[in-house]
């Protein structure tokens, strides 16, 4: 199960962004990708969070205590009639800002009552396979680095990341970006700084020196803000969370999906970061019979098996042996490539096809592995084919 984590500070935007992704989703893109809530807490605090919302009003900060489990499925429709694919599972937590700070600031000092709080988060964390961290642009740019609440903020998304991903021993590291939130107030400073790379650079200088190679991306959570009767800004009653598209396109990408058009070019994970990137899957032509990389599911591999059967009966027929020896010389590596890339297809790794090898018994495997069905979406060896 795939495990998006979207986190940060204190007023970062976290309730505001996961309720906007549960509306924005609930139907069908123009690509056919929408959220299916898989419980009713999940589906109820979206709607409550963006029945306020319309009502002109923010999200109240989320309570110390409240550890919420979001829970989705990302499914794609196909076509008319036809039953949408899963693509992967969204999962997320909704935790108050004050836990981090004992997660990541004060961990000796948490109150027994968020012991587990703190726990829950470092695992959630840790265990992410996409890691969002979020900052509000009002804090830092209004603020300024100088403020005490601004450092604090700067020193845990700075933890956040380190502890994600800078010790990969224990765990894969997760893909990550920083998403600077509420970038509708701040548009013209984004510009002014040349873009959201610009604006961490000038505004949390440590944490881009150690963390710009990630995506960084501005966000707005909603198309459209007015101002309440007390100067402040509020979302319009009619808003739309339109620009939460290129979070979406971000968790996609990693799919690989198509290539989102919002999304800023990768730059290659550094060398000591081995990055939980999948490998491309091979080309369509020729050369997949070639390659031991990517998946093939079941249809695929006996299409092969097929295809290779009529092949040698026809040169049989022919009567000519040595066209046969060319063309079991011919077939020998595509057809460990079949085996290698069904493998895949239910997450082993190509190297069981020595199994096949072990005789009297090996012949068994290559028909046993024709059964299996592979992972459902995305596993370490690509896109589900
Ligand atoms: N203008 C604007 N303001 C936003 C946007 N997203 C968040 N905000 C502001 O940021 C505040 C905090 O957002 P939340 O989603 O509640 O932040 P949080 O990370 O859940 O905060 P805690 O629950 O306290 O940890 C909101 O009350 C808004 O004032 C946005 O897209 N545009
Ligand atoms: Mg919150």
């Amino acid at each position: 199960m795939k495990k998006v984590a979207i986190v940060g500070v204190e007023g970062s935007g976290k309730t505001v962004m996961l309720a906007g992704l549960g509306e924005l989703y609930a139907r069908p893109d123009e690509n056919g990708y929408f959220l299916a809530p898989k419980n009713f807490q999940t589906a109820s605090y979206v709607a409550g969070k963006i029945a306020r919302m319309r009502r002109g009003e923010w999200p109240m900060a989320t309570a110390e205590d409240v550890l919420l489990g979001l829970d989705w499925t990302l499914r794609r429709r196909q076509g008319d009639g036809e039953r949408p694919r899963d693509v992967c599972e969204v999962s997320c937590l909704d935790f108050a800002g004050e836990v981090y700070r004992y997660a990541f600031v004060r961990e000796n000092a948490t109150p027994s009552g968020l012991i587990d709080e703190v726990a829950s988060l470092k695992e959630y964390v840790r265990n992410a396979d996409d890691l969002i961290v979020l900052i509000n642009l009002r804090d830092i740019i209004v603020r300024g680095e100088h403020d005490s609440r601004v450092q604090e903020a700067m020193w845990i998304t700075n933890a956040i990341l380190s502890y994600a991903l800078d010790d990969p021993y224990d765990h894969r590291p997760p893909r990550a970006a920083i998403v600077l939130s509420q970038s509708d107030s701040y548009a013209d400073t984004i510009r002014a700084c040349g873009g959201p790379k610009g604006v961490l650079a000038k505004y949390l200088p440590y944490v881009a020196s150690n963390y710009d190679w990630l995506d960084i991306l501005a966000v707005s959570a909603v198309d459209r803000t007015v101002v309440d009767d007390n100067g402040n800004m509020v979302p319009a009653p009619d808003f739309r969370p339109t620009p939460l598209r290129m979070i979406m396109d971000w968790i996609r990408y990693g799919l690989h999906e198509s290539e989102p058009p919002h999304a800023p070019q990768r730059r290659p994970a550094p060398p000591d970061n081995p990055s939980r990137r999948i490998p491309a899957a091979p080309s369509a032509g020729l050369g997949q019979y070639f390659t031991l990389r990517g998946r093939k599911n079941r249809a695929q591999y006996w299409r092969f098996i097929g295809f290779v059967f009529l092949g040698a009966i026809a040169s049989l027929a022919l009567g000519n042996e040595a066209g046969l020896g060319l063309f079991v010389m011919a077939m020998a590596w595509p057809c460990i490539s079949n085996v290698v890339r069904r493998l895949h297809d239910f997450n082993r790794s190509g190297w069981w096809w020595w199994l096949s090898c072990i005789q009297p018994i090996g012949w068994v495997v290559p028909i046993f592995i024709g059964l299996i069905r592979g992972t459902r979406g995305d596993n370490d060896y690509g896109p589900e084919p």
